[in-house]
């Protein structure tokens, strides 16, 4: 084994070699283009907080807190900086949130110093994961995110039922957090997003009803709600706007992702999208689109999944899932892609705004049956034998 100082001097360089890497787009489908290196790993963990650097008391230079996985990350781009905050899983499964900063978005992001030490609403949080971030009108920038409890009804012996909630915390610095009430719901939330815009003068939010901790069981799709106030807020009746259907990429799940974004053609959305398999639970992402005059209002939807695991993106924890809650626009019009891979690491795609709206417009919708995607497919091909 290496000495203390020989290991010290290898984790500083191998870290510092890792976090200051730059990255390279891959020419993709013309839709996105996939970046070569993940974003965001649990190598870029900071090493003082995975090992107690002091010779006394750790002779061996040995681990103390283990860090898992960086995943599903809320992302945004703040008085010109580009800030994440992922997901960061312990060893100890526990997640918790932290921010990371990169001069240009695609590579080199560092974490500040410490993680984000996120005041508890009510009872103490088992997990916490999954925020959205949302810089609304209102001059606060918002985090909504999962909050998962133990069920208190589980029969004795039962230790994985639980119960999601969105939980609500507001920041002018990504330091402070301002905790707010739970979102009251008389369902389950798991992927609750808060829009950008007072909508009819209130607080709009897109919601995710489901009847159990993981089957949407009578919920039937993304929803859309009206509050008062996003302090205390109370979702009283859904409509759903994004549905779920048999035989598609969300026939048993699906959530909203990052807030939608604003073009001359309408809200952008980005979601995921979950069928049950032979190899379980399959996270893929889809876009849509929604009218500016009424954001609730479904305008496109093209037809099956907008990005799904590719080659070592299968591989992670939990297998088979792409899973996004943070994007960009940038004031070039470049839309930076945060997607996570198998709940493990966190990449990158770079598309623009007219990009994302000529796929949306000019991508033939579900069919809803084979017949009608051969109808599909023939149609192009007419148009290039012509
Ligand atoms: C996990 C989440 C997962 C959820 C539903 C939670 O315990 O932390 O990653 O989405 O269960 O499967
Ligand atoms: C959950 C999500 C994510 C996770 C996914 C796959 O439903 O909320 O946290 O990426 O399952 O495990």
């Amino acid at each position: 084994m290496m000495t203390f100082d020989e290991r010290l001097s290898l984790l500083r360089s191998q870290h510092e070699a890792l976090i200051s890497r730059e990255n390279c787009p891959i020419e993709g489908n013309g839709v996105f283009e996939r970046y070569r290196y993940p974003v965001l790993t649990a190598g870029h963990a900071p090493l003082q907080w995975r090992y107690d650097l002091d010779r006394s008391r750790n002779p061996w230079l040995m681990e103390r807190f283990g860090i898992h996985a960086v995943m599903n990350s809320g992302a945004i781009k703040w008085n010109g900086r580009y800030l994440l905050v992922p997901r960061v899983e312990g060893a100890d499964r526990k997640s918790f949130f932290a921010v990371a900063e990169s001069p240009d978005g695609v590579s080199r992001f560092r974490f500040w110093p410490r993680p984000i030490t996120m005041p508890e609403y009510g009872e103490p949080a088992t997990n916490i994961y999954d925020m959205r971030l949302t810089a609304h009108e209102d001059g606060w920038i918002y985090g909504i995110f999962c909050v998962e409890r133990k069920d208190p009804s589980a029969p004795e012996g039962d230790l994985s039922s639980a119960v999601a909630s969105a939980g609500v915390a507001r920041t002018h610095d990504f330091v402070n957090w301002e905790r707010l009430p739970d979102i009251v719901s008389s369902s389950q939330q798991r992927n609750v997003v808060l829009h950008p815009e007072f909508v009819d003068g209130k607080y709009a939010l897109y919601t995710r009803p489901q009847d159990g901790f993981i089957s949407a069981g009578s919920g039937g799709g993304i929803g859309w709600a009206l509050v008062d106030s996003m302090d205390g807020a109370v979702i009283s009746g859904e409509r759903i706007i994004s549905r779920r259907a048999y035989h598609t990429i969300k026939e048993s799940k699906n959530g909203e992702g990052p807030h939608p974004l604003k073009t001359d053609k309408g809200w952008l959305h980005l979601a995921h999208g979950v069928r049950s398999c032979a190899s379980g639970l399959r996270y893929v992402l889809y876009m849509y689109m929604t009218s500016l005059e009424d954001p609730s209002r479904l305008i496109a939807e093209p037809a099956g999944f907008f990005m799904a695991p590719e080659e070592g993106e299968y591989v992670g924890d939990v297998m088979n899932v792409l899973f996004s809650n943070g994007w960009i626009a940038d004031d070039d019009g470049r839309v930076l892609i945060y997607y996570a891979s198998s709940d493990t690491r966190l990449h990158v795609a770079e598309s623009s705004v007219e990009r994302l709206v000529d796929y949306c417009l000019n991508t033939a919708p579900d069919g809803l049956r084979t017949g009608r995607s051969v109808e599909v497919l023939n149609a192009l091909i007419d148009s290039n034998s012509i």
